[in-house]
């Protein structure tokens, strides 16, 4: 199957390129490397360095004998976008190419409305791209978890049964996120399920949950391969931030009383997950939503799982949550139909904890402390960062 990647040159979408070139597949990565410019405009870097992607496209030709063709663009410009579809025409679009963190939404108005900019207006451009290249093409859009928010009542998967005055109908499950940028993704789902409807378009959402992890089989066969690895308060996700911080010896920086529940994922399972997604497609006209996920703890939980599993003296420190979001709350997701796709969970053990212990440990150098604590608030929408315009 031809896979195009777009956002291939981030976290997931790299190690998700290797995992279906190693499968076999005929992979394109698309990129405007934004996430790289994020880093010099926080002034912060990866913890793992990530190479070039023109090093990484070469290494792997170098391991592995296969070829990961190029592109270098930025999806709002819808030129590039359905020129890029046209030329490499893929059965399958996979959609990780975002700007993917919350802080970074609610820093202040510019950033707020980049995010929605960048991501809504990218979104859309694919979608009329798959429309007048090849309407066949599947979608596979990467959503996130934190659209649903955390509702008194069971998360299904995108849809939801309502009985109202007697009467029944099937809606798109109602939606309560946590930030501009989580907002991003409500629109762009909107957006996917309206095109399935108008346009017969084939697409799943995947509303996947907090990744953890840095270290796929594919990206453990060369350093040049590695995936980027952040630790920053900004783009930082909470367990792969303890993880640094208990090697540092920083304190973990649980944000509230810690009883916050987010659905969480193995780096490995979702590369994974999106070669389920990707061989077997969506009908035609179908908008399919799967909850990518497949374990949910609370912050505190995950703050005691670092503290136990690593050697060392560990100290978590709760501040004051500086953003904007229920403590105390019903939390059960529904998160079987990549599991009926075939997914075979990771669940988090201390296998995995330890090499991400190994990893922290052997860069812990590159590591600038003054980036570990947050600084956006989301009550006043503004920070240190703040911009005048
Ligand atoms: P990332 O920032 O590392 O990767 C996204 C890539 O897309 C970057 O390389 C960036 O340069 C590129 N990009 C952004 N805007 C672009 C544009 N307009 N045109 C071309 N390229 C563009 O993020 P990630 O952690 O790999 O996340 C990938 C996707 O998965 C995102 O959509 C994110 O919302 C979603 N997701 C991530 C997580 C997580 O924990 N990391 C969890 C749930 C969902
Ligand atoms: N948190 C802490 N301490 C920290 C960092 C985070 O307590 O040092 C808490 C946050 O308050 C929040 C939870 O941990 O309650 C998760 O925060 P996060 O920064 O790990 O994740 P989030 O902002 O939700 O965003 C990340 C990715 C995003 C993806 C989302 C999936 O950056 O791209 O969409 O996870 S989900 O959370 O399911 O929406």
């Amino acid at each position: 199957m031809r896979i195009l990647v777009l956002g291939g040159d981030g976290y997931l979408g790299w190690p998700t390129a290797l995992h279906l070139s190693d499968c076999g597949h005929d992979v394109a990565v698309a990129d405007n490397f934004a996430r790289r410019a994020y880093d010099h405009e926080m002034g912060v870097r990866s913890l793992v360095p990530a190479e070039p992607l023109q090093v990484r496209v070469d290494a792997w030709r170098e391991v592995s004998g296969q070829d990961i063709k190029m592109y270098y663009g930025d999806l709002v410009d819808a030129e590039f976008t359905v020129e890029m579809i046209r030329d490499f025409r893929p059965d399958t679009i996979v959609h990780f190419a975002e700007q993917r963190a919350a802080p970074y939404s609610m820093i202040d108005r510019k950033h707020a409305v980049y995010t929605q900019q960048n991501n809504v207006v990218g979104n859309l451009n694919v979608l009329f791209a798959i429309q007048e290249v090849d309407p066949e093409i599947h979608l596979v859009k990467l959503g996130t978890m934190g659209e649903y928010g955390t509702p008194n009542i069971d998360i299904e998967e995108g849809w939801l049964e309502v009985t109202h005055k007697g009467r029944t109908d099937r809606m798109l499950y109602p939606k309560k996120p946590g930030s501009f940028y989580h907002l991003s993704k409500v629109h762009d789902s909107h957006n996917i399920e309206f095109a399935c409807r108008i346009w017969g378009l084939r697409a799943t959402d995947l509303n996947q949950g907090v990744v953890y992890g840095q270290e796929t089989p594919q990206t453990v066969r060369d350093p040049r391969l590695a995936t980027r690895f952040d630790y920053d308060a900004i783009f930082g996700t909470v367990l792969n931030r303890f993880v640094i911080q208990a090697v540092l010896g920083h304190p973990l920086t649980v944000y509230g009383t810690g009883s916050q529940t987010r659905g969480v994922i193995d780096i490995r399972d979702t590369v994974e997950c999106i070669r389920l997604a990707a061989e077997s497609p969506a009908d035609k006209g179908e908008f399919r939503v799967f909850n990518q996920m497949t374990e949910s703890f609370s912050v505190e939980e995950i703050a005691k799982t670092v503290a136990n599993n690593y050697h060392g003296t560990v100290e978590v420190e709760y501040l004051d949550n500086p953003r904007v979001e229920q403590d105390q709350h019903y939390y059960n997701v529904v998160h079987t139909g990549l599991v009926e796709l075939g997914l075979d969970p990771h669940l988090l053990s201390n296998t995995l904890i330890n090499s991400l212990f190994g990893v922290a440990e052997q860069f812990k150098d590159r590591v600038d402390l003054a980036a570990m604590r947050p600084t956006v608030e989301w009550r006043t929408a503004s920070s240190p960062m703040r911009s005048e315009d």
